[in-house]
């Protein structure tokens, strides 16, 4: 009789991550993960290790990984500080509900308890950023507790954790197929239907209502354009959350853009006159804010049976796919007459583009953000990826990024962590090698995980790196402006991150003026085409853009009035405007009319 091939456990699990069609894994060795470094080495054909600077950077980067692709995303850490330091990243891909596998390091099993060199019980740690998490009790299940923990991880799209005793890798286990993995896999999850009652008891309520709107999350996935086509037949407009970027076109007139900060000043102002509230598919952060300052009645579509009722009491729930709840409302109503309400944020979202527009094209020196988004917009392929960090970026990519479909985008959108920009990016070029990929990341992102630049260099990853530096945290010091407070531990010291770059073997520039501003994106296309990456550091001025979420709309026996939130510039060292028009033309919107204009325009009741 032949001996039964044999091969080692961390080859065999290896081998489980092939199965599940993964590409790359992000991570940092160290002593206690050293079973699974050799069995990156061998395995080096088939599954590509990318070596990050920080731990953090590859938990980013693999929750980046899923958010891009739907494919589940892997980083590792070794025992104690290579454990700990992945955590930021996996809060981000439990937020944002994105599938990683997270592989943690242990020490040797026989000293374990013993509170041996790096040794702590890592499993509680992780117990509340997991879906599941468990800890390899034997050398011959670690392949199939990590085959366990993909389908976990899928299942309810969130971090599966797996810690192994270092010693578990080396031993030789039978060489069977321990991946469950099939064909079967890559059906699509059955989804719930609205059914026909329901969609139109939701018709009627429409017919009730005035002012109704809808605000629409990711969930529509691809049914953008059929969701643009039931606002235009039933005349309701459009809000997004900012996870649905790019998934409604940008240019169908009933799309009003976001609400809240990062928000356009129609969406604001239309949401907030709204009588009739519709969430399809949208798990909106800040619905505490916006949901409960005003009455509207509220009707909530989701696919999941647990976000229902969870941010506002519900007139309605349907517990439904987007897509389909819309495909079938579409079938069952009636083309509406035009709505004045409609009208109104039509023109509401086209009076504050023109705004934008203004703002992109006009002389910008000392050089302002615009300018630099103008740039990328001329410069950016049709399917360009993009990487936008947490600070000001997030509120000034909503506004001035033109997406279309064909674009990806990536932020850490519930968590929001600061540091997110590179690991997006290098994410994005790594998933789509073939696809163009920018990092646009504020000073104080950028410096927090600025090390990786090595990691782009290492791979030659041709990725556009923007730094838009203004010396200062701009986001938190806006905060700050409407705080009875002084500016307070903002400031940041001025980098010159170009030469940060260079230090690191990456070609930049610095730009400080407008007119460099088309050079500088000339350098970074041609170096990024020869396979390189690239860095622009782009001194930006410190402005704090239109702040629409300070808009106030108030209900008056005969109408609504307009005006701007008291809190606003309460700041110690600076001045409150004396009225709304004031405020709007203190951000050079000279040419932007207060809504109210829009509904007397049109004839909106209230
Ligand atoms: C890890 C982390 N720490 C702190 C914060 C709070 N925070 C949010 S935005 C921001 C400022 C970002 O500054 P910068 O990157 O310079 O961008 P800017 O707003 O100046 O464009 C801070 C401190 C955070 N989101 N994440
Ligand atoms: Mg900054």
């Amino acid at each position: 009789m032949t001996a039964k091939k044999t091969v080692a456990a961390s080859v065999a699990m290896l081998k489980v991550l092939e199965s599940w069609g993964i590409g790359h894994v992000y991570g940092y060795p160290g002593g206690s993960f050293n079973s699974t470094m050799a069995a990156l080495d061998l395995q080096k054909d088939h599954i590509q290790y990318i070596q990050v600077r920080h731990e953090q950077v590859g938990a980013l980067a693999a929750a980046a990984d899923a958010k891009l692709t739907g494919k589940i995303g892997v980083a590792f850490g070794s025992a104690g500080p290579g454990a700990t330091n992945l955590l930021t990243g996996l809060y981000d891909a439990r937020e944002d509900h994105a599938p990683v596998l997270a592989l943690v390091g242990q020490t040797p099993s026989k000293v374990m308890n013993y509170n041996f060199f790096q040794e702590f019980n890592e499993g509680p740690m992780f117990d509340d950023v997991s879906v599941y998490n468990r800890t390899v009790m034997t050398p011959e299940s670690l392949p199939h507790v990590v085959d366990q923990a993909i389908r976990e991880a899928y299942k309810y799209q969130g971090v599966a954790v797996v810690i192994i005793p270092n010693d578990f890798g080396y031993v030789q286990i039978p060489d069977e197929i321990y991946s469950s993995h099939s064909e079967t896999d890559n059906k699509p999850e059955p989804q719930p239907v609205a059914t026909d009652a329901e969609v139109d008891a939701f018709l009627a309520k429409v017919a009730q209502s005035k002012r109704p709107v809808i605000h629409v999350g990711r969930g529509i996935k691809a049914g953008g354009e059929k969701l643009a086509e039931l606002s235009k037949k039933l005349q309701i407009p459009l809000v997004m959350t900012g996870l649905a970027k790019g998934m409604i076109p940008d240019d169908y007139e009933g799309n009003v853009g976001f609400a809240n900060r990062a928000a356009s000043k129609a969406a604001d102002e239309i949401m907030a006159a709204a009588d009739l509230l519709i969430t399809i598919g949208a798990d909106f952060p800040f619905a505490n804010l916006v949901y409960q300052t005003h009455q509207f009645e509220f009707i909530q579509v989701d696919n999941d049976r647990v976000e229902l009722g969870r941010h506002h009491n519900l007139d309605m729930g349907i517990w439904s796919d987007a897509t389909a709840f819309v495909e079938k409302a579409l079938e069952r109503s009636e083309t509406q007459p035009a709505r004045p309400f409609f009208q109104a944020a039509v023109a509401d979202m086209k009076n504050w583009q023109e705004y934008l527009t203004m703002l992109e094209n006009r002389e910008s020196d000392p050089l302002q953000f615009e300018a630099i988004y103008k740039q990328i917009n001329e410069v950016a392929d049709d399917d360009a990826i993009f990487s936008i960090d947490v600070g000001d970026n997030i509120i000034n990519s909503f506004r001035h990024l033109h997406l279309t479909p064909k674009n990806k985008w990536v932020i850490s959108a519930l968590f929001a962590s600061m540091g997110s920009g590179v690991p997006g990016a290098l994410a994005a070029k790594l998933s789509f090698p073939d696809r163009q990929a920018f990092n646009i990341a504020g000073d104080g992102a950028f410096s927090m995980v600025m090390q990786d630049l090595l990691t782009e260099k290492k791979y030659n990853l041709p990725i556009i790196n923007i730094i838009t530096s203004n010396t200062t945290l701009n986001f938190i010091k806006s905060e700050q402006d409407d705080l009875p407070m002084h500016h307070s531990g903002i400031d940041l010291e001025d980098q010159d991150f170009a030469m940060i770059a260079k230090g690191m073997g990456v070609e930049s520039v610095t730009v400080t003026k407008s007119a460099d501003v088309p050079a500088a994106f000339e350098k970074a296309l041609a170096v990024t085409k020869a396979g390189k990456p690239f860095l622009i550091d782009a001194k930006i001025t410190a402005k704090r853009d239109l702040p629409v979420e300070e808009l106030i709309l108030t209900p008056t026996a005969d109408g609504i009035t307009e005006t701007v939130n008291p809190n606003y510039n309460q700041n110690l060292d600076l001045q409150q405007p004396a009225n709304l028009r004031d405020f709007l033309d203190s951000y050079d919107g000279q040419s932007l009319k207060p809504v109210t204009e829009f509904f007397e325009e049109y004839g909106v009741k209230f």
